[in-house]
């Protein structure tokens, strides 16, 4: 398998599960700006919207989009707990939860990364987004689970981390939600997610307050 992938994207959640699976995969770094990979592929004839992530499969195929390509990797894997099995109720509540971090959290934190800078108006309208947004994330963490679906780490908790790691470089504080804050400092001593820091070149950042 490929990985297209850019340091600390998203792409970073599919980069966490690829070692947690302890899957043999080779990474392709993206420049998405100029829609060109490190080997000099045209990155617009893998991923036509331009963005990372982008698996590519043994097969040749490509996967897009974050929660198809996290839920593509452990329904391959033989008996993994990294999500709930197909069919169940705990399942849906994986695509809720995937819907609610791709479509509500991750792009609360876009207006941030805009190549258009945010006037104090539009600033302060972000901030109340993502506050009302990590604020959930608060609610949901709050009787004291140890990960976002219960007791055991998922590809949820992958993808939490890695949009919920871009609060320090964006200068957003995440201290007035403790549990968040703790749940990153947590997730950050795994050894997957250790990993995947290293290789792109980030383990001295994205350290949470
Ligand atoms: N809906 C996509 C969004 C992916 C996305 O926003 N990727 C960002 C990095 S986190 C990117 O590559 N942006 C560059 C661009 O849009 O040109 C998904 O969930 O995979």
């Amino acid at each position: 398998m490929k990985l297209f992938y850019k340091p600390g994207a998203c792409s970073m959640a599919t980069h966490i599960i690829l070692n947690e699976l302890d899957i043999p995969f080779e990474l392709e770094k993206t420049d998405t700006d100029a829609a060109v990979t490190v080997s000099g592929i045209d990155f617009r004839s893998i991923s036509p919207n331009g963005y990372v992530p982008a698996l590519q499969t043994n097969d040749g195929d490509i996967i897009t989009e974050n929660p198809a390509i996290l839920q593509y990797l452990v329904d391959g894997a033989t008996d993994s707990k990294l999500a709930p099995p197909n069919g169940t109720l705990e399942r849906t509540r994986l695509h809720e939860l995937l819907n609610f971090l791709s479509a509500e959290l991750h792009k609360a934190y876009s207006p941030f990364f805009s190549k258009i800078e945010l006037d104090a108006s539009a600033k302060e309208a972000a901030q109340k987004t993502l506050s009302r947004r990590v604020g959930a994330m608060q609610d949901r963490l709050a009787d004291g689970r140890e990960f976002l679906l219960g007791d055991t780490f998922g590809v949820a908790d992958a993808y939490a981390f890695v949009l919920l790691s871009w609060s320090p470089v964006i200068g957003f504080d995440l201290r007035p939600w403790p549990e968040v804050a703790a749940y990153v400092k947590r997730l950050r001593r795994r050894p997957a997610i250790i990993r995947a820091l290293q290789a792109e070149g980030l383990l001295d950042e994205r350290v949470a307050s």
